[in-house]
């Protein structure tokens, strides 16, 4: 039984016969199986998965609620035999995923059928289904998440000054992936002292030194599924300016976890960490989003911005990750990830969020 692909058989669009998927994040979420090859055909009485020779066993193996079989020659000739086989007239496509030439030539090559490229299989996917995560997903987001403050925990006794923001990221890395990571949500971010007013600095050369704030931006995948969580601690004492940037961010950070009610708007969750930092006179200095969902991919529906339209609802997982950057100074950041359980909103993140001195 796969619920997954049941449930998009179940809410494909009227008028259209079936949806092909290709993209992998896609592919990962109604399948579970990964590879970097396939084409997942969705209709509404039944489900057909291509792969080509090197996944087709693994694929037999793992692939429930969709028929298996073996790509034969490459995949749009394919698909296009396959196709001519199919009463399927209307074809819904991932928009977002198609280059405008891949477009072009699905549409000379599938002559025979209509192609729906206007978004609306992206939207079902993004928007209703990937968005509303059931308990089991969330049971491998807090994994995910587990991983990444048990890093957060070793890695406060590991930094000390004179290390390079490269060493320390890759021990970061190391932790992640020896203690039951798939792989690492994006590159781990390390930035340290000037460098922590670039909100997505790559970790270098720069030796950590007293007086440095020490920003770490980091994720585990288990499943497929991502955590995703920012703290920012202080190396020696930090001074006024510094600390009052602190606590400045973590009481926006905390007003907006407090702000994310049930039924909600985004832009107000997102307006209350904004305000609060545009009334401490920071209001230049966060120029990003408060945050984004977080699934089968690092960034997905919905946000917590200044023009998102959606309210924040059962089943969503969203980040709160206000922000303040001093160029040249320095930054903090701090990160959590929220769940909208059916019983309430839980905060998945459990690393402390007090300003820490090592
Ligand atoms: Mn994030």
């Amino acid at each position: 039984m796969n619920t997954k692909i049941k449930a998009l058989q179940q809410s494909l669009p009227a008028g259209i016969d079936a949806a092909v998927i290709t993209s992998e994040p896609n592919r990962n979420y109604l399948l579970g199986f990964a590879s970097s090859n396939g084409t997942l055909v969705v209709a509404r009485e039944e489900a057909f998965f291509f792969t080509d020779s090197r996944y087709i066993t693994a694929a037999q193996q793992a692939v429930k609620g969709a028929q298996v079989l073996l790509e034969k020659g490459r995949p749009l000739a394919n698909l296009k035999a396959f196709l001519a086989e199919k009463p399927y007239k209307v074809l819904a496509i991932e928009a977002q995923h198609t280059s405008v030439e891949a477009y072009r030539i699905l549409q000379s090559e599938l002559a025979a059928c209509t192609l729906d490229a206007s978004g609306a299989l992206d939207r079902l996917l993004l928007n209703t289904l990937r968005r509303k995560k059931s308990p089991q997903e969330v049971e491998k987001i807090r994994a995910a998440q587990a991983i990444t403050d048990a890093c957060f925990e070793h890695i406060l006794s590991f930094i000390k000054e004179g290390m390079t923001e490269k060493e320390i990221q890759l021990e970061m890395d190391y932790f992640m992936l020896s203690h039951g990571a798939d792989a690492l949500s994006f590159e781990t971010i390390v930035a340290s002292g000037e460098n922590s007013a670039k909100p997505h600095a790559v970790p270098g050369k720069r030796r950590v030194q007293k007086g440095d704030f020490i920003t770490m931006d980091f994720g585990a995948v288990v499943d497929f599924y991502h955590s995703d969580m920012t703290r920012t601690v202080a190396l020696g004492e930090p001074d006024a300016a510094m600390v009052e940037v602190y606590n400045t961010v973590l009481f926006a950070q905390n007003a907006a976890i407090a702000a994310a009610k049930s039924g909600a708007k985004c832009v107000e969750i997102d307006a209350t960490a904004r305000n609060i930092i545009k009334a401490a006179g920071y209001g230049d200095y966060f120029g990003h989003g408060l945050g984004h969902g977080v699934g089968v991919e690092i960034h997905e529906e919905p946000c917590f911005n200044t023009v998102s339209k959606e309210v924040f609802q059962e089943g969503d997982v969203v980040t709160v990750e206000p922000g303040i950057y001093l160029p040249g100074r320095f930054g903090v950041r701090i990160e959590d990830m929220i769940y909208h359980s059916a019983s309430g909103i839980l905060n998945l993140t459990e690393s402390e969020k007090k300003l820490l001195v090592l």
